[in-house]
């Protein structure tokens, strides 16, 4: 089911578990801001998600509220994350889903990166 952005934080939504330890995951990367894991539902052969540390529902939340430092670790992070997996070259992509109409469904902000394939064109 596809969230409201707008919700407050939800600190029992799974990816707070994940990022806890609570659940386990494929975890692939981990500092100050960041975790990477890789997604159980992979629709490239490649395809991990990277979370901020932090209590953020989705990218809306995270820009308005989050700190300067948290901002460039996390986005430092996603750079990181991308280039371990081997994957600026041929290239990759990154998405972020946001609320009901982005079609996101879990309330913690997460930045998808597909890579391994030639990624068709953009979903509309
Ligand atoms: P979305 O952007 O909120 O729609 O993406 C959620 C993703 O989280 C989706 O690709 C799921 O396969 C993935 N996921 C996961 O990796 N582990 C989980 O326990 C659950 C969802 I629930």
């Amino acid at each position: 089911m596809p969230i409201d952005a707008t919700q407050p934080y939800d600190d029992q939504n799974i990816f707070a578990k994940i990022l806890r330890g609570e659940i386990p995951s494929k975890r692939v990367y981990e500092d100050a801001y960041a975790i990477a894991f890789h997604d159980i539902n992979p629709l490239a052969p490649t395809h991990l998600l990277v979370i901020p540390t932090g209590a953020y529902v989705s990218w809306d939340d995270f820009s308005a509220r989050a700190s300067d430092a948290e901002i460039a670790g996390f986005v430092r992070a996603v750079g990181i994350v991308a280039r371990q997996a081997g994957a600026v070259e041929p290239g990759y992509r990154l998405l972020a889903n946001v609320g009901a109409n982005g079609g996101q469904e879990v309330p913690h902000l997460h930045i998808h990166i597909f890579a391994g394939k030639t990624l068709g064109p953009m979903l509309t």
